[in-house]
């Protein structure tokens, strides 16, 4: 399942590894890019294994607001 999440808070490059890194430490993620441009992140994941709410949470853990 492919979703585009957008998120308050990407300034840099620096916020672009972290929530790419953060993203892709959920389980069931099998990809994730997030583009600083867009202030966005596209994730390829398992619906099976995780759901937007967990993906969300992390994105919010790591210091960033998904909208
Ligand atoms: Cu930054």
């Amino acid at each position: 399942m492919r979703e585009t999440i957008k998120i308050e808070g990407i300034a840099c490059e620096h916020c672009v590894m972290r929530v790419g890194r953060a993203i892709a430490s959920v389980k069931g993620v099998r990809e994730v890019d997030v583009s600083l441009e867009n202030k966005e992140a596209v994730v390829d994941f398992e619906a099976e294994k995780t759901n937007l709410e967990e993906i969300k949470s992390a994105v919010r853990e790591a210091g960033y607001e998904p909208i």
